[in-house]
């Protein structure tokens, strides 16, 4: 009986948090990718007023879309999400333009980041880039505005089930056995609320099996994960982001007039010792 109830239980895995103002430095992130730090949090770590022009840029955006792929909200981008490589590499191709017209002509803080971490990691003899197939790449990031109706308006999930599920015609499989990390610059936030809750939970395949998230890692029951001690972060415009992906997050309810919520995310992580991927 014991047993039973044992395995039933979500295991506890401790947080590592780092919350702060200022500049993010790429050794930082190098102890996000290495799983020294769970999560990330830079408070003002990018201009408000490129904060306010990337929103601007995207509620015009031509190929602003609705999701139809189950999780709700609103895109501009590719998602690598239940899609074989063929798919998502021909809508990263596709998306190239709109992508590259959140920023217009601003100074692009995301793809800033990319270099100096590529700086970076290059002084160690690691070569970061984004990932690709035969005749595409990976873009910078995506932007996402999450509409779901419930206690989330984006409900818990992990994400490194879609990076397991890939499929071989993605060079990304290998970065599933290191830590995946989502990196996020926050565009726009609401009034009150669209936190970025993580739990002290790093699911195994036996847990996502239980849930019945295998392929998808999302979303988790709020039943399952009722006993386990979360963190909250409260975002602003100009923040940045980085979680261990591994770890099951969500996005709180948010008030629903005025300002949207807008994320600019893509994902990344090791491949090999000497190869860091980044894609969306
Ligand atoms: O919007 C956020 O803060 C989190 C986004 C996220 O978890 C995802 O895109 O997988
Ligand atoms: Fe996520």
């Amino acid at each position: 009986m014991t047993t039973a109830q044992l395995s039933e239980t979500a295991a506890i895995s401790p947080l590592v948090i780092r919350e702060r103002t200022g500049t993010i430095c790429t050794a930082e992130i190098i102890s996000v990718l290495k799983g020294e730090i769970t999560a990330l949090h830079i408070k003002g770590g990018f201009s408000i007023e490129v904060a306010d022009q990337i929103t601007a840029n995207f509620v015009s955006n031509p190929a602003l879309k609705e999701r139809n792929d189950g999780v709700p909200g609103q895109y501009v981008g590719a998602s690598h999400y239940q899609k074989d490589a063929a798919s998502y590499f021909a809508e990263s191709r596709n998306a190239q333009t709109s992508v590259g017209a959140l920023f217009g002509t601003l100074v692009d803080p995301v793809r800033g980041l990319f270099e100096a971490l590529k700086r970076d990691l290059h002084t160690q003899g690691i070569e970061l880039r984004l990932a690709r197939a035969a005749h595409a790449e990976a873009n910078i990031c995506r932007a996402l505005s999450w509409s779901g109706a419930g206690p989330y308006v984006l409900e818990a999930h992990d994400d490194v089930a879609q990076v397991l599920c890939a499929g071989k015609d993605y060079e990304l499989a290998g970065v599933a056995r290191n830590t995946v990390v989502a990196l996020n610059f926050y565009a726009s936030m609401a009034e009150k609320g669209g936190d970025l809750r993580i739990w002290s939970h790093k699911p195994t395949a036996i847990d996502r099996k239980s849930q019945g998230v295998e392929k998808t890692g999302y979303p988790y029951s709020i039943t399952y994960l009722e006993p386990i001690p979360y963190h909250d972060f409260s975002l602003k415009a100009g923040d940045i982001a980085l979680i261990d992906g591994g770890f099951v997050h969500a996005v709180t309810r948010q008030s629903a007039n005025g300002k949207r919520r807008l994320v600019l995310n893509c994902f990344l992580g090791f491949a090999r010792p000497d190869l860091v991927l980044w894609w969306t």
